[in-house]
């Protein structure tokens, strides 16, 4: 028999006692003891690939140890892309649709009719000639007495004037409503003094937004011979709608 020099042997022995010293503090994992059914086993119930299986290895993923069904697939994916929404109780009351709508909100139906009215003798007007008096306004020469309004929606609205004259030379005064361009009545007023005035008023489909209502005197006339004059007196103007 061959025998080993004794340097070899204590180089063998140095050189496993180095590893084993640089090991020692390093746990590595027990290994899984060899088998080859589960009842080679004792530190698991099962037998694995040739190996025990520790304790909570070879379960299966659910508590039932059933293997996971489709639905439970479905149902893990759902759960992660599910959106959290509130609970169909928690939302909001719907709006009621019969609340009223106040008037000038701008809505184009249901918008209730208003009443935009200007004395003429205030500053709510514009006038061409004229000057305004004690409780009207005289357009003494051929011109218009102007009103702006903002109206609120589409619809249609009536124009209204009370008017008088000062007449003269045998034929009446002549008068005309307007909304913007458009000629919305004329005619004659025959009534000659405050306390007869007339209202005259017209219909006029406008759009919402603003608009310029006038009253016009058309037929000034002034004869010097007798020094009379002819003369149109607006009390007030006013829009009205939309009407229903
Ligand atoms: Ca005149
Ligand atoms: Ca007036």
């Amino acid at each position: 028999m061959r025998t080993v020099p004794l340097y070899i042997v204590l180089f063998i022995a140095t050189t496993f006692t180095a590893a084993c010293s640089l090991t020692v503090d390093t746990e590595l994992p027990a290994l899984p003891a060899p088998c080859t059914e589960d009842g080679d086993c004792t530190t698991g119930p099962t037998c694995l690939d040739g190996f025990c299986a520790t304790d909570g290895e070879g379960q299966d993923l659910s508590d039932t140890g059933a293997e996971p069904t489709t639905e439970d697939v479905r149902a893990a994916s759902d759960a992660d892309h599910a959106v959290q929404t509130d609970p169909v109780e928690d939302l909001p009351e719907p709006l009621d649709a019969d609340l009223p709508l106040d008037a000038g909100d701008g809505g184009t139906t249901g918008t209730a009719s208003q009443r935009w009215h200007a004395e003429a003798e205030s500053n709510d007007v514009t006038a061409s000639t004229g000057q305004p008096e004690a409780d009207n306004y005289n357009l003494w020469s051929d011109g218009e007495l102007r009103y702006t309004v903002t109206l609120p929606a589409d619809g249609s609205y009536v124009v209204r004037a009370r008017l008088w004259a000062d007449q003269c030379c045998g034929e009446l005064a002549r008068a005309a409503l307007h909304a913007d361009d458009a000629t919305l009545w004329s005619g004659d007023v025959a009534a000659s003094r405050s306390d007869e005035a007339v209202v005259m008023e017209a219909s006029v489909t406008l759009a919402a937004g603003e608009h310029q209502v006038a009253v016009a005197f058309l037929n000034d006339r002034f004869d010097r011979p007798t020094r009379t004059d002819r003369n149109l007196h607006v009390d007030w103007v006013e829009v009205e709608g939309p009407m229903p």
